[in-house]
């Protein structure tokens, strides 16, 4: 076969049926090979690379499959990088296809080149430059199974263009790659499971914090079960919303920068704080010093890297979530631990007591739509079902805020990079993967412009994709920011020329709508959600809302502002 027939071939062993892409020179013979298999393999023709990635990020964040891209070389892979870096940062399993020039004129300044595997090293989990057709296979296969076990993220195979007409033998191998430096920890410890679980008995104010690693190993029916058999309070990162569900009382919110008061109160006193599946980012912690100053902490994850990267943990273990919490849940569903369940009801008074501050809570008057307004009407149109993709701003906080995820694999946000420009092509990979869902995108004004060309291949394939726009005419967390710490300067944080949404939408072909009064939201989002096809929903807001409550960067969690 030659390099080309190797690729699809590869990928089609390996299960993959959808690509997200953009041709170019270096990789006209794989495209040609995806023509002649277009009935076995599906490719999405986006309308930016950045696009394709974000698309395929979006299909394996709902599908928990790895997503498939390829670009050409040199600009086609730059223009792949910020995709690359938000997969990277928040964990999720991508493979990467990138042409590159031919072997022979790699590092001559060739056209079209670009030191990708130098450029992408620092934002994919690993990547490899394939030099001779006769590794191609095993290195597609290997680095398929690098992206979705351990640590889940990207990584980039970048084949020269004369890889690709090279011949050699395919052999099928259905067996697991055994990569020798290479070999991810899936069972936890045993006898750090039972010092966890010793631990969890004694406790007396502890909180569960629970993050991105829980949804990613499908970890929600154990978490649940830990959460029965201890009647503890949960929390979620950013990334983390939907692996317990909103609704149940026993969750008392997001935690950290835009977290609610209950939960931040409930870390800063806690005497034990239990991370699954979460790494301790910034914005979740604040200042480090004051994190969860009472707090013995157990850390559960994967990646063994991340214990006691930022903050010093007392109780490690290393495994996939999903595993170490079933092993958990065999000791506190025990009869011995549940005889001697601890009591927390004090604990729980206290969280009542700062639950009461309602720290959430905003007025809706009759004249101008408050952001949040529009969201709950969402959340009740939608019966808390639909796939939400975001940008990133304030839309996105008020989204995490008052969308209530009931389930895993409905929320997709650009958490760890926080990259605009992410929403639009995200659904629209989500809405490839699951054809029938109701995926809304719920944007800015500023974020949706940054990647708005993909309307044209929601429509190009026929892609029902909601979008939500929360206009307030400025880049609105950014403004907020300048409110609060600059004296309200508001530089260049001012969108005031802004396409006429409604007009851009019937440009596409897609249906637009527009929203500035309080009593039309429910019915615009209504005829907009019916509606069959693509549509842009431009709900014009309260232009100065803030998010709230809102811990000011480097300040400790007890210290927010409320509203
Ligand atoms: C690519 C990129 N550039 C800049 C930023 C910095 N940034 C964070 S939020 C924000 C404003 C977003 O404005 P908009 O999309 O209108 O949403 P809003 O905050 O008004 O809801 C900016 C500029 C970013 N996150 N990503």
């Amino acid at each position: 076969m030659t390099g080309a027939q190797i690729v699809i071939q590869t990928l089609l062993d390996l299960g993959v049926d959808t690509l997200f892409g953009y041709p170019g020179g270096t990789v006209l013979y794989i495209y040609d090979e995806l023509y002649k298999n277009k009935h076995r393999i599906h490719h999405y023709l986006t309308r930016h690379e950045q696009g394709a990635v974000h698309a395929a990020d979006g299909y394996a964040r709902v599908t928990g499959r790895v997503g498939v891209a390829i670009v050409t070389s040199g600009p086609g892979a730059t223009n792949a990088v910020t995709g690359l870096a938000t997969a990277h940062m928040d964990s999720i399993p991508l493979l990467c296809i990138s042409g590159q020039v031919p072997v022979a004129l790699i590092g001559n300044d060739a056209f079209q080149e670009a030191d990708t595997v130098g450029i992408t090293r620092s934002c994919t989990k690993h990547n490899f430059l394939v030099r001779d057709v006769n590794d191609l296979a095993r290195v597609l296969r290997e680095a398929h199974y690098i992206a979705r076990t351990g640590r889940p993220g990207p990584v980039l195979v970048d084949i020269p263009k004369d890889v690709t007409v090279a011949e050699a033998e395919y052999v099928h191998s259905a067996a697991e790659p055994k990569i020798r430096s290479y070999r991810p920890t899936q069972i936890g410890h045993i006898g750090q499971i039972r010092r966890g679980a010793r631990m969890l008995q004694q406790a007396k104010k502890p909180v569960l914090y629970v993050g991105g690693g829980a949804v990613l190993s499908n970890a929600s029916d154990e978490l649940f079960r830990l959460v029965e058999g201890l009647g503890f309070p949960v929390t979620n990162t950013l990334m983390g919303l939907g692996s317990f569900p909103a609704a149940d009382e026993r969750f008392i919110g997001m935690l950290g920068m835009h977290g609610t008061y209950e939960a931040n109160m409930a870390v800063s006193h806690c005497d034990l704080l239990v991370a699954i599946g979460a790494r301790f980012d910034d914005r979740v912690t604040g200042k480090i010093s004051v994190f969860a100053p009472h707090a013995t902490i157990i850390h559960i994850d994967v990646d063994p890297t991340s214990i006691s990267k930022n903050v010093k943990v007392d109780l490690p273990i290393v495994g996939d979530v999903k595993q170490v919490l079933g092993q958990l849940n065999e000791l506190v569903h025990a009869p011995e631990f549940q005889s001697a369940r601890p009591d927390v009801s004090d604990w729980w008074e206290d969280i009542n007591g700062w639950r009461k501050r309602e720290c959430l809570r905003y007025t809706q008057g009759p004249d101008v739509i408050e952001p949040q307004y529009v969201l709950q009407c969402l959340h009740t149109v939608t019966k808390g079902e639909a796939i939400i993709a975001t940008d990133v701003g304030q839309h996105q906080m008020w989204a995490a805020q008052f969308y209530g995820f009931q389930k895993p694999r409905r929320w997709l946000t650009s958490g760890g990079l926080g990259t605009m420009g992410y929403g639009l092509p995200a659904g629209m990979g989500a809405q490839v993967a699951m054809p029938d869902a109701q995926v809304v995108v719920i944007t800015g004004e500023g974020s949706l412009q940054m990647n708005i060309q993909e309307f044209a291949t929601c429509l190009q394939y026929h892609l029902p994709v909601k979008v939500v726009i929360l206009n307030n005419g400025y880049l609105g967390m950014v403004r907020q920011w300048q409110e609060f710490f600059y004296q309200r300067r508001y530089a260049e944080s001012d969108m005031d020329v802004t396409p006429d949404f409604v007009k851009l939408a019937e440009a596409y072909g897609a249906l637009g709508l527009r929203c500035d009064k309080v009593a039309d939201v429910t019915a615009t989002l209504e005829k907009g959600l019916a509606y069959p096809g693509t549509v842009i929903m431009d709900f014009h807001v309260n232009r100065e809302a803030n998010v709230y409550p809102m811990v000011p960067a480097g300040a400790g969690l007890s210290e927010m502002i409320l509203i």
